[in-house]
């Protein structure tokens, strides 16, 4: 047997020189592009160095205080204080709320979250996908093939977006809710750039006997500074993800009443919620085994940071941001879904340009600006989506303003051009189109101005001291 020295306790660079090159290139990459896709984040130093901690050696199925394997003293303490400040985080009752900080991420926190609260088949209503919606809300494609687990085990009928002006329409989901009759009313999206109405939403499943849940994913961070509407006043479950605006580690919460119902019609007195024995159920032992608990870890430490006056400041910035970045684009005549945006992302309808999203975002990959194409409500094709989506919040983390994110959008506006004349020179064909991108000199010009600006912010997570790719 190899000494612990040595197999043990060998630094990566030399125990693995192959993934410890990929780490520092991959390093050199998010240093030197700019960061748009709008559910990714640049997580802390501190974040990091708790994810990487020996927490991951640790067996803990259970809850504390109740596990089924010994030795587990620390790691209870761990996640009490992570439920602990993710409840302070989002300024909630210890007596009315309860949270579970073990699920993996957030499909697995949507999933348990189903699985606790329907049986097979029961109905849901979400957010359509190409109306800005997420997968695990119950997508199904126009012609009816059952894309996620959530549409596969239970039967789903989305709500969309107006198409005159991509807000979604209350109304319509009023009235299909009243035909439908779903069990689980699901809002929160992965592409919509503005803020939801709750306490319509509550009215609607009040009106048709659902349960209401949001997925914050995108905006939690948003919803702990109080820069967006508070879901927890209306909803009885609110699952997250804790990477995304929230700036943590990647995880995965779910929140959910407890306490005493609200006194309502036909309700026995005294009612209680009953999620809290269903939802931890359902996370382990019906979908989940032994707890990440270096996540949690890591998840207790960004929740600290959420609960900071320089949080705060940096959720506001981030919205201001998302505006800057749209105005930008819109003053150069183009469309953005909605006209504008009230979180941290806005969506560039590329359509009226005779582009698609796919265009737009291999060549921005070429620049070393990260976007992602994203269906635009009335897309005629999903394998060809008409948008992309931009975010703030990963380049806000390395202290980008609103002059800096004018300039992301000046950045944009050449790529675009870029891809119009290549479009024009070589044809609409997407094999055509890419003959265009190979040796293309403004191409490799704007990736040089891309990384020069980029290079020029600080990072957090790491240091260029650390990096083995300066340059
Ligand atoms: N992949 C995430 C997003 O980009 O929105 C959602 O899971």
């Amino acid at each position: 047997m190899d000494s612990v020295a040595s197999w043990g306790l060998t630094p990566l660079a030399a125990a693995d020189p192959d993934v410890f090159d990929l780490i520092e290139r991959e390093k050199r990459r998010q240093r030197s592009g700019i960061e748009l896709i709008a559910s990714e984040n640049f997580t802390s130093f501190a974040v990091i160095e708790a994810l990487g901690s020996a927490l991951t050696n640790k067996y803990s199925e259970g809850m504390p205080g109740n596990r089924y394997y010994g030795g587990n003293d620390v790691i209870d303490e761990i996640e009490n204080l992570c439920a602990a400040r993710a409840l302070a985080a989002f300024r909630l009752d210890a007596a009315l709320w309860g949270v579970n900080v073990q699920p993996y991420s957030g499909s697995p926190a949507n999933f348990a979250a189903y699985t606790a609260l329907l049986s097979p088949h029961d109905r849901i209503m979400g957010l359509d996908l190409p109306s800005g919606g997420h997968l695990t809300h119950g997508y199904y494609t126009a012609g009816g093939k059952k894309i996620s687990a959530t549409s596969i085990y239970f039967e789903s009928l989305p709500y969309k977006v107006s198409a005159a002006d991509g807000y979604i329409d209350y109304a319509k989901l009023e009235e299909k809710a009243m035909d439908f009759r779903p069990k689980l009313l699901i809002c929160g999206g992965s592409a919509y750039p503005r803020d939801w109405d709750y306490a319509k939403l509550r009215a609607v499943a009040d009106k048709v006997g659902a349960m209401l849940l949001c997925d914050m994913a995108h905006i939690s961070g948003l919803v702990a500074a109080q820069e967006a509407a508070n879901p927890f006043e209306f909803c009885d479950v609110v699952t997250t993800t804790t990477h995304k605006s929230l700036r943590g580690p990647r995880a995965g919460m779910i929140f959910y009443r407890k306490g005493p119902k609200p006194p309502k019609k036909g309700q026995p007195e005294g009612a209680v919620y009953d999620y809290e024995d269903k939802i931890n159920f359902a996370v382990f032992p019906s979908l989940q085994g032994g707890p990440h608990n270096h996540q949690i870890a890591a998840l207790a430490v960004a929740l600290k940071q959420t609960m900071t006056p320089g949080f705060k400041a940096y959720a506001k910035q981030v919205k201001a941001n998302a505006v800057a970045v749209g105005n930008y684009l819109m003053s150069k005549g183009y469309k953005m879904v909605t006209d504008g945006t009230d979180n941290h992302l806005v969506l560039w309808d590329l359509r009226p340009l005779g582009l698609t999203g796919n265009k737009v975002e291999k060549l921005c990959d070429l620049c070393n600006i990260t976007l992602n194409k994203n269906a635009v409500f009335g897309d005629s094709s999903a394998l060809s989506p008409g948008g992309v989506r931009i975010g703030a919040p990963a380049m806000t983390s390395r202290g980008l303003v609103e002059k800096d994110f004018e300039q992301i959008a000046e950045f944009l506006h050449q790529a675009v051009t870029i891809c119009l004349n290549i479009q024009k020179q070589h044809g609409k064909l997407l094999k055509d189109f890419s003959k265009g991108l190979v040796n293309n000199k403004d191409i490799e010009n704007l990736k040089v101005e891309v990384e020069k600006f980029a290079t020029s912010f600080d990072m957090p997570g790491f240091t260029l001291e650390s990096m083995k790719y300066k340059e």
